[in-house]
């Protein structure tokens, strides 16, 4: 038996594993009470690792779909195959017509990554499509125009805060976004025995809520109205440090005109926050030494995320908190920042920008289906599955049926890769050495310092690849060089060759040069060092007082407090969006629920996961809600948005605020016929009934709406 310390790549948290095997198999997986970071903590869903790689359904060699079956074929017909279509359609309609969907799991993955964009550039192509437009662009372009760069972004300093605001989270079931940090309860708590509080923002009182805090219930996505009304109040009561504004930071008087007619009183009436409770929050925040407003994905997916994010950040700036110990900080990354200038593109469909140089999922089928140059013809979806995790299924799934070119890039056959003409078995995360995720590495978004490095601890099965090595090998048969560089080209075949000498082939592979020289660039002293710490490497903690004037990317050198588009766009809509949610108060709103078992929608398919009630998901609506759609418990129910309709059971729960129900997303597999588990389980897509293309998605960040969107509710009739 072998045992070897790695860390969990399933989410932000990454924490801590010691994985114990036998023969490349894995026998056992446990928390490492040691690391640095996560210090014995993990949940559920790192120690099943073992379940996902050892899937019965996992991919072992090529797949090409023959008269509508999937069949095994070798790796150089996939590759000589693939590489002929790409190349003719490259060189009839150029890298316009060339695409790629890159999915949550292996964005935890440098390697692959990097290949993907270098694969991209090599024929020229820039629509790289990803979930960062379901869970958090906004806060990308809100980067952007408050701090100068999309990878500059704040966290809550939770180790010292005295107040923290939360809205649109839930750490005990997600573990948190924008901010690593594992066993985020036990660090939440410590707030509270300190003497701090803190108030969870939030339609549903989560398992979060019940266990600590208090919890402020509020009308889905109208958190807008909640930030602007918190930030009228904050002036009103004199909470705003003029000294630090005049300082550092540009647009106050413009910024305050915005908030000067949302009063309390006024935005209670659509936020269901009372007037004086908001006071309070308010009174709270400005008493206390060093107090945080932090949201994630519950307010990312509403249709105002951007506005909530210029709204919030500005509020942690002007109340002093900004760079202040127990306030925000500005993160740090590891490996030192190369901002080269990002061209401004622009899709075709209505001229939306891109964000962060990736463009909106949520207008993937119109680039699809939408006739004339730069219609998407060839598409490659690595470790992605967006025809359950994007908006708009029906009219995906019709979009990769017109596609020339599906190829599918996974560890199993999801339902997406049912379109596709190749899937390719990629790697399970424990077959590949890697560093820390991009938003630590890169963006610094932890507490506590640190960084790991590991080594892969298995073998892959069958003929299972690298995907960074397919994709170079695709380009290799395209007659491309990888990232139109013929040095990086050469250098990644060189790699193939010297992999098969022993010891050289260990230092030698593409990923292990270009990890390496990562930790190199962040004085980390190599690979070779870093296995000197298994159990991470603490890294010098953060430092308030070292970002304003110092480290602010804006051409001003300042915080830009009222973007000049933003402005606009508060004043053309926030008025008519107001009078909207009076005249629709009575309608039911549909929110997002992650649980605790699940992850988005590639856990469904591991039997410990889906066992018993957890083979569906639910509809979870409030008693009087229930009762005005004829529903009790365990009936079964239909969900419609305009004129898409989904069927699901239901699960009467007074934890969700009058008008607002829950489905969770990820599930609908009941077609898959690659995925024995999942396809014997309940639940329906909710994904059919999330609105897509461009008049869908929040201008200026691309965003998604799925949070807040109106929905009936109906009985099934038997
Ligand atoms: N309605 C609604 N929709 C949502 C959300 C929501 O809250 N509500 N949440 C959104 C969010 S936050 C996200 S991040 C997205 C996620 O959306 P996606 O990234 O599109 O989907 P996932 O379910 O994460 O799974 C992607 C696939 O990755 C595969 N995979 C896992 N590990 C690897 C690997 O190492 N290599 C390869 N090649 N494949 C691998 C899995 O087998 C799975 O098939 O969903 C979004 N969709
Ligand atoms: N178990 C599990 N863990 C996961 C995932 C998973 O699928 N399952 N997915 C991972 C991924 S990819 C991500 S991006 C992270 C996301 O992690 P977080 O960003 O922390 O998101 P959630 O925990 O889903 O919390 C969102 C909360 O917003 C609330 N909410 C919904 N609508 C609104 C609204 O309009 N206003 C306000 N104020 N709140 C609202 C919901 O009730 C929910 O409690 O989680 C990760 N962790
Ligand atoms: S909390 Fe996240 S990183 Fe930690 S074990 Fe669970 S899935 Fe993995
Ligand atoms: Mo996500």
């Amino acid at each position: 038996m072998k045992t070897q310390k790695t860390f969990c790549r399933i989410c932000e948290a990454q924490c801590g594993l010691i994985v114990n095997t036998d023969n490349e198999k894995i026998i056992s997986i446990e928390p490492n009470p040691d690391h640095v970071g996560s210090k014995g903590y993990t949940c559920m869903k790192g120690l099943k690792m073992g379940d996902f790689a050892h899937n019965p359904d996992r991919l072992t060699s090529p797949l090409k779909k023959i008269d509508g079956e999937f069949q095994a074929i070798s790796w150089s017909q996939a590759l000589s195959e693939i590489g002929e279509k790409l190349k003719a359609i490259h060189s009839e309609h150029g890298g316009e017509a060339i695409a790629a969907y890159m999915g949550n799991p292996i964005s935890f993955s440098f390697w692959p990554t990097t290949a993907m964009t270098l694969f991209l550039k090599a024929f020229g192509a820039n629509k790289l499509f990803t979930p960062g437009t379901q869970d958090c662009a906004n806060k990308f372009a809100g980067g952007e125009r408050l701090f100068g760069s999309a990878n500059d972004q704040v966290f809550p300093d939770i180790e010292h805060t005295q107040l923290l605001i939360a809205i649109g989270s839930n750490p005990v079931i997600s573990k948190m976004s924008f901010i690593s940090m594992p066993h985020p309860m036990k660090k939440l708590q410590a707030i509270e025995q300190r003497g701090g509080k803190v108030y969870w923002v939030n339609p549903r009182k989560t398992e979060s809520a019940k266990r600590l805090g208090e919890h402020i219930a509020i009308r889905p996505d109208t958190d807008i109205f909640f930030a602007l009304g918190f930030l009228n109040e904050l002036i009103r009561c004199g909470g705003v440090d003029q000294q630090r504004v005049a300082n550092y930071m540009n647009g106050y008087d413009t910024l305050a005109d915005v908030a000067q007619t949302w009063t309390a009183d006024r935005v209670a009436q659509v936020t269901r926050i009372p007037a004086d409770t908001l006071r309070r929050m308010v009174q709270d925040y400005i008493a206390a030494d060093g107090a945080a407003m932090y949201f994630s994905t519950g307010v990312n997916q509403g249709r105002f995320g951007l506005l909530v994010y210029w709204i919030q950040e500005a509020i942690n700036a002007i109340s002093g908190n900004l760079d202040k110990r127990g306030g925000v900080l500005a993160g740090k990354g590891v490996v030192p920042r190369i901002d080269l200038p990002t061209e401004t593109l622009t899709s075709r469909i209505n001229d939306i920008p891109y964000v962060n140089s990736t463009i909106p999922a949520g207008i993937m089928a119109e680039e699809i289906l939408t006739p004339g140059k730069g219609k998407v013809r060839a598409m490659f979806n690595m470790s992605g599955n967006p025809l359950l995790t994007c908006s708009g299924s029906d009219r995906l799934s019709q979009a990769f049926d017109d596609l020339e070119l599906f190829v599918c890039l996974d560890i199993v056959r999801n339902e997406t890769a049912a379109h596709a003409d190749y899937i390719l078995p990629g790697l399970h995360s424990l077959e590949r050495a890697d560093i820390p995720f991009y938003f630590f590495t890169m963006m610094g978004l932890m507490p506590t310092r640190s960084f790991s490095y590991t080594d892969a601890v298995i073998a892959p099965p069958g003929s299972c690849r690298d995907e960074g090595l397919i994709l170079r090998q695709i380009c290799n048969a395209a007659g491309v060089h990888l990232a139109g560089s013929r040095w990086l080209q050469w250098a990644s075949n060189a790699g193939v060759w010297l992999k098969k000498i022993p010891f050289i082939g260990q230092l030698a592979t593409m990923e292990k040069l270009f990890l390496g020289l990562l930790l190199r660039s962040a004085k980390l002293g190599g690979i070779s060092n870093m296995r000197k710490h298994p159990d991470g490497l603490l890294l010098e903690p953060n430092q308030p007082g070292d970002y304003l004037g110092q480290r602010v990317m804006t051409p001003s050198g300042k915080i830009e407090l009222a973007p000049a588009d933003l402005v606009t766009r508060a004043e053309q809509t926030l008025e008519s969006t107001f009078a909207q949610e009076l005249a629709n108060s009575d309608a039911l709103k549909l929110i997002q629920k992650r649980e605790r078992f699940s992850h988005n929608s590639w856990a469904h398919n591991v039997d410990a996961f889906v066992k018993g009630e957890r083979n569906t998901n639910y509809l979870y609506i409030n008693e009087t809600d229930a009762k005005a759609c004829g529903l009790v418990d365990g009936d079964r129910a239909l969900a419609r948005v305009g004129e898409h309709s989904i069927e699901v059971p239901v699960k009467v729960d007074n934890d969700m605020m009058p008008g607002t129900i829950a489905i969770p997303h990820g599930w609908g597999h009941q077609q898959a016929s690659g995925l024995s588990i999942a396809s014997k389980t309940d639940g329906a897509n909710i994904n059919r009934l999330m609105p897509s293309g461009p008049d869908s998605i929040e201008p200026a960040s691309g965003m998604s709406h799925m949070n807040g969107v109106i929905a009936h509710i109906s009985a099934m009739s038997n």
